[in-house]
């Protein structure tokens, strides 16, 4: 118990957030401080079943809606245990998107009701999209780059895969401020994805270089310090 581990950090994100630049901002860094780390990308596109939620993200092929949930979690439980390796090895690990992504992106697909088709109801429930991410290594802190819809419009269209429409995008935004809220409170470690995490909202409307040094400032700490406690699971 006495020797140190390195911390696991995920960026999480909406889309035209920055995600992507900030992740390579914040690795830039990492490399400069001489901090070892890994960046992971999830999902992973390379893995045989990393190939099949490429596949369907284009639109090439459908799934079950159950089915492309489970594999997206299914492509991090592949690398569950690289994760804990790397951590233990004192690599900081660094995950753009995770299983908060898993859940935020499931639960916001929604059908019309049968009884009254004038509203809709979740395809899958909550606590179904949760319960195959319960026992992944989580993170020590989750970045959350937050962006209001109009701020977001203004940067552009959205790209050309699945998911990516503003009404989604909206319903999304909903999911993660409530998994924020529920991975910050007191609730039992049962009822909670990730038990030890820092839910950590980062205002990504600002300019690129103050959202980056925001992130810096809620990491710095945990990065150079190392860690004595396990993983969290
Ligand atoms: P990128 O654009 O970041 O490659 O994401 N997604 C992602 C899910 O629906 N479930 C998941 O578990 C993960 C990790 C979010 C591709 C899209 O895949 C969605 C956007």
């Amino acid at each position: 118990m006495g020797s140190k581990r390195a911390p696991f950090i995920v960026i999480e994100g909406l889309d035209r957030s920055g995600k992507t630049t900030q992740t390579a901002l914040l690795q830039g860094r990492l490399e400069r401080e001489g901090i070892p780390n890994k960046l992971l990308k999830f999902p992973d596109r390379t893995t045989t079943i990393g190939q099949m939620i490429d596949s369907y993200l284009k639109s090439a092929s459908e799934l079950d809606d159950h089915v492309i949930h489970l594999l997206f979690s299914a492509n991090r439980w592949e690398l569950a245990s690289t994760i804990e390796k790397l951590l233990a090895e004192g690599v900081t690990v660094i995950a753009d998107r995770y299983a908060f992504s898993g859940i935020a992106f499931s639960a916001s697909k929604v059908e019309s009701s049968a009884s009254d088709p004038g509203t809709t109801i979740p395809k899958l429930p909550f606590e179904w999209c949760r319960a195959p991410d319960i026992g992944l290594p989580a993170p020590d802190e989750v970045l959350f780059l937050d962006i209001a819809p109009e701020q977001a419009r203004l940067r552009g269209g959205y790209g050309e895969e699945r998911y990516e429409k503003e009404e989604m995008q909206a319903r999304v935004r909903q999911v993660f401020q409530h998994l924020g809220e529920e991975t910050s409170s007191e609730k039992p470690q049962s009822e909670r994805l990730a038990p030890g995490t820092k839910w950590t909202v980062i205002d990504a409307g600002k300019e690129r270089d103050a959202v980056a040094e925001n992130m810096w400032a809620s990491v710095q700490s945990l990065v150079r310090g190392g860690l004595t406690q396990p993983v969290w699971k």
